[in-house]
C-alpha cells in the first residue's frame, strides 16, 4: 500500500520526474533521426523537435530547418520569439526555447546545407549561446570548424536578433526588411538562413535568398539548410 502511494505520487514530485524527461535530443538514446518531444524548461514545457541522430555522431537538436519552401519564414518578432512551423518539416523553434537550451547546457552549433544538385557541406562552431530577451537574444558564437562551407557567420557574433518589426541590427536601414528574413543581422549578412526560399541560382533581387555566401555566393539560394545544437562535454585543456 505504501509502495503504491509512492508510485502514484511520483508524477507530481517535480524534480524527480524532470530527471526522466529529455531536455534536448542528446537525452534520447539509440533512436533514429526524426521528431521527438523534449522539455527544455521542465515538465510543462513539452515541444516537438527534429533530432538529427546521424550527422557527426548525432544527438543534434534542430532549432531551424528548411527543406522545401513550404513554410513562410518572413514573420514578426512574436513568432520568432515563440516559434512556428512543423517539427516534421520546416520550422523555427523559437528564441525563448533556444535561449533556455543554450543557457542550461554549454552547446556547439552545426549548420548543414545542400544545393539543388545534391552537393552537401557544413559549418560548425564549438561554442554557441543566445542571451535573454531583455538583451535582444544576443548571440555568442566562436570556434569555427570548416566542413567545406566556409565561415559565413563571422559577422554575427555579438549581434542581437532582428525581425522586420524589431530592428536591432547595426545598419542604419532595416536588414530584415531589406533582405526579407529574420536573423542576428549586423550590417547586414553573409548568410541568410531565414531568407526567401527560391530554388537555386537567382540574382534578380540582391541577397534576399537562403544564402551561405562562402559556399555558393550571393546569387544562389540553397535547397536545404538546418541549424542544430548539441551539448559539449567539458574538456580538460592543458595548462600553458
Ligand atoms: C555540385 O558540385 C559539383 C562538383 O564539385 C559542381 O561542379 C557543381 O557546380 C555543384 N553544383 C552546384 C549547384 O553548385
Ligand atoms: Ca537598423
Amino acid at each position: 500500500m505504501e509502495m503504491l502511494l509512492v508510485l502514484l505520487l511520483l508524477p507530481v514530485l517535480g524534480s524527480c520526474s524532470d530527471l526522466l524527461l529529455p531536455l534536448d535530443c542528446s537525452d534520447i538514446h539509440n533512436q533514429p533521426s526524426g521528431v521527438y518531444t523534449i522539455y527544455p524548461i521542465g515538465a510543462t514545457s513539452a515541444i516537438q523537435v527534429y533530432c538529427d541522430m546521424d550527422s557527426l555522431g548525432g544527438k543534434w537538436t534542430a532549432f531551424q530547418r528548411r527543406t522545401d519552401g513550404s513554410v513562410n519564414f518572413y514573420r514578426p518578432w512574436d513568432q520568432y520569439r515563440l516559434g512556428f512551423g512543423f517539427a516534421a518539416g520546416e520550422y523555427w523553434l523559437g528564441l525563448e526555447n533556444i535561449f533556455h537550451l543554450t543557457q542550461r547546457r554549454k552547446s556547439e552549433l552545426l549548420i548543414d546545407m545542400e544545393d539543388f544538385e545534391g552537393n552537401k557541406s557544413y559549418a560548425r562552431y564549438s561554442s554557441f549561446s543566445v542571451g535573454s530577451e531583455s538583451d535582444g537574444y544576443r548571440l555568442h558564437l566562436t570556434g569555427f570548424i570548416d566542413g567545406g562551407a566556409g565561415d559565413s557567420f563571422k559577422l554575427i557574433n555579438g549581434m542581437k536578433f532582428s525581425t522586420f518589426d524589431k530592428d536591432q541590427d547595426t545598419w542604419e536601414g532595416n536588414c530584415a526588411r531589406s533582405f526579407v528574413g529574420a536573423f542576428w543581422y549586423s550590417n547586414c549578412h553573409d548568410a541568410n538562413p531565414n531568407g526567401i526560399y527560391r530554388w537555386g541560382a537567382d540574382d534578380s533581387l540582391y541577397a534576399v535568398g537562403m544564402e551561405w555566401i562562402s559556399w555558393k555566393g550571393r546569387a544562389y539560394s540553397l535547397k536545404a539548410i538546418s541549424m542544430k545544437i548539441r551539448p559539449v562535454q567539458p574538456t580538460v585543456t592543458p595548462s600553458s
